[in-house]
């Protein structure tokens, strides 16, 4: 029994087959456990003998088993080392970076620009009152922008800001002339969405007021900032408008970009596009604020940044800005 224990022990390669020869002769029911067992069966003379042979053949077993088990570990931990070494010389997995979504971009761009033209950037809340979104800015109370088809009401007092020009009287209230400041957020409309619309969108504000500020001051900024944004080739114009907050009002509109002509989907062939509305600061706002308008004078522009990011980046519908679709952010 020990001679055959013995050689099982010594073919065994595993582990698992050093466990099964163990089993089978000192396990439970076991070879040598069944001759120990037997014992009871034996005479009272023999018993002493038969115990003593038993228990050396388990000693010995044991011992084989122990040697074995070492050095099946051993074989066992080193055949683990090899198949797990490293190679320290392939090439190591590649993370992916995120980036800036290109509307932060953009207002990155935006911001250094107008900051180069010594703009301070400020910035309002998104949650604002009737008051600083339409009464203070010279808003007639039946003007239709009012309107809860337009404007996105929370209270009948509170509403989400429906353009940044919250931020002129938050801004003049605080401080005095000279003001100079852009302010860049997000604001809310009740538009159906479609290629150029969106419920949520980013507008810039500008304001300068200072004694003996002009529409042609206005113009000259306009100007420089579309070249520096565009490129130098990109030509704007003015087109009259109304907004209660400014007097005299107008609409600016820029040559698009690369695709000045026919065939431009930005600018649906017409070959400009509508970038933002401006004008000189209201009297009435400047009084509003406690200005007095017979001192100073000031120009105002609200740009929407959406827009203007996709007339730079050929960006065909500005739903694709908000859909985080990963192909898509990953172009810019
Ligand atoms: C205004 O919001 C004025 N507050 C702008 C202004 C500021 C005028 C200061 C004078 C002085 P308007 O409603 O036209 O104006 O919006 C300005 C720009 O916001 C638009 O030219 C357009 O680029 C953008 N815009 C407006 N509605 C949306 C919309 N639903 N989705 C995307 N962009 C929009």
């Amino acid at each position: 029994l020990e001679a055959s224990a013995k050689s099982e022990i010594d073919k065994a390669i595993t582990s698992d087959e050093l466990e099964k020869a163990r089993v089978k002769y000192l396990g439970k029911k076991g070879e040598l456990t069944e001759v120990l067992r037997g014992m009871g069966s034996l005479s009272p003379e023999e018993r002493p003998i038969v115990g003593k042979v038993a228990n050396e053949v388990r000693a010995s077993i044991e011992a084989s088993l122990q040697a074995a088990k070492e050095n099946i570990k051993g074989k066992e931990l080193q055949q683990k080392l090899k198949s797990e070494t490293i190679d320290v010389t392939m090439p190591g997995k590649q993370f992916k970076i995120g980036k800036k979504h290109p509307l932060t971009q953009g207002m990155d761009e935006l911001k250094d620009i107008f900051i180069g033209m010594g703009f301070k950037v400020v910035e309002g809340p998104e949650v604002d009152t009737v008051y600083y979104n339409f009464d203070a800015l010279n808003s007639p109370k039946n003007h239709p922008s009012r309107d809860m088809s337009d404007t996105f009401y929370i209270t009948e007092d509170i509403l989400l800001r429906c353009h940044t020009s919250t931020v002129q009287i938050r801004t003049m209230e605080k401080l005095k002339p000279p003001i100079r400041i852009i302010s860049p957020g997000r604001c809310f409309r009740n538009d159906t969405p479609d290629a150029t619309h969106s419920p949520m969108f980013y507008q810039l504000e500008g304001l300068v007021v200072d004694k003996g500020i002009t529409l042609g001051d206005l113009k000259g900024t306009l100007e420089v900032f579309v070249k520096h944004f565009f490129g130098g080739h990109t030509k704007i114009k003015f087109r009259p408008h109304n907004f209660p907050f400014t007097e005299p009002s107008a609409e600016v509109d820029a040559s698009c970009f690369k695709c000045s002509g026919e065939g431009c989907s930005v600018c649906k062939g017409s070959g400009w596009i509508e970038l933002l509305g401006c004008g000189m600061v209201h009297p009435n706002v400047l009084s509003n604020c406690g200005i007095d308008p017979e001192v100073y004078s000031g120009f105002a522009f609200g740009m929407g940044i959406d827009r203007l990011i996709m007339n730079k980046y050929e960006i065909d519908d500005i739903r694709l800005l908000f859909e985080n679709d990963i192909r898509f952010l990953n172009q810019f």
